[in-house]
């Protein structure tokens, strides 16, 4: 059928999160505890996990239990506890990660490119590979990318590598996952004003600070509200990739200042 502009616009409702459930990786910050809370707001149970699990935050219908996505065992276990909890898996946000130095690749260390790789893309697998067998038809992973992962920028070599290898990872299990009923998508954000900065100048908090300067930054709202925008569209809806970024920001460099 071809709709012409007189035809009454129908709009389908949401897809509801009640009786559905979620785990969120790295909650006890920025966007994914953002997504987390927007999750739990929509009427999903939660489980959340970090490894400064005093941080994770503490609600009803929440399930905080301690991951270090880099640890195998570590990641067995969250998936055992959070399964054992929710009894079952509808959503998975793939969102724990981190960036370490902006320096020249030269300059880059063994210790640093293990930890970026594991958090990034091994944690990132690793989670997904221990869901998969608990996500319920209909389900959904979302991947929390980055524009690092879409065009690279200086001085960020192994960061741009590990979000490229996600966009990869997620094109890839698109593939598949064809022809079963779990949705995938990746949302890759531009400038979020979060920790990610402080943890990438390794605590420095004025380096930090000068990175959202006079810049109206995206919120880790923003995120949460793209990623429920994601996993509560019509069932043969799948939103392949969302890609945001602040309304002053046009490339991964190109940023307007106030
Ligand atoms: P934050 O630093 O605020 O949050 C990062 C989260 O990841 C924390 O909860 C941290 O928890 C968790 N984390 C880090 N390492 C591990 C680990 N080994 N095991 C489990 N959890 C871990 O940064 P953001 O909220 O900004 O980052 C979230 C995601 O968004 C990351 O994947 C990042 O690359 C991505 N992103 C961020 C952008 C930004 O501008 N902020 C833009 C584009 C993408 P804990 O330390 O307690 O373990
Ligand atoms: C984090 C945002 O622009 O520093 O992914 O790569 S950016």
């Amino acid at each position: 059928m071809i709709f012409t502009g007189s035809d009454p616009v129908k709009v389908r409702a949401l897809v509801s999160l009640e009786d559905k459930t979620a785990v969120v990786t790295g909650a006890s910050s920025g966007i994914g505890a953002a997504t987390a809370h927007a999750l739990a707001d929509a009427g999903a149970r939660v489980a959340v996990g970090a490894r400064r699990v005093e941080l994770l935050p503490d609600r009803d219908g929440f399930y905080a239990f301690d991951l270090d996505v880099t640890d195998r065992e570590s990641c067995e276990r969250f998936v055992d506890r959070a399964v054992a909890d929710l009894g079952g898996i509808d959503i998975l946000v793939n969102n724990a990660g981190l960036s370490l130095g902006r320096d020249p690749f030269w300059e880059s260390t063994d210790a640093d490119e293990t930890t970026v790789i594991e958090t990034n893309v091994l944690g990132v697998l690793r989670l997904t590979r221990l869901c998969l067998p608990h996500i319920r038809d209909g389900g959904h992973i979302v991947n929390i990318g980055s524009v690092a992962g879409r065009e690279p920028y200086e001085n960020a070599a192994v960061y741009i590598a590990s979000k490229f290898a996600v966009r990869g990872f997620t094109y890839a299990l698109r593939q598949d996952l064809l022809g079963r009923p779990i949705h995938l998508t990746t949302v890759d954000p531009g400038l979020v004003e979060t920790n990610f900065s402080k943890v990438r100048f390794r605590g420095d908090e004025e380096r930090a600070r000068k990175v959202y300067e006079d810049v109206d930054a995206l919120k880790p709202e923003d995120i949460a509200d793209c990623v429920l925008f994601a996993v509560t569209r019509p069932p043969n809806v799948n939103i392949d990739e969302l890609v945001v970024k602040t309304i002053d920001q046009s490339t991964a460099t190109r940023i307007h200042r106030h």
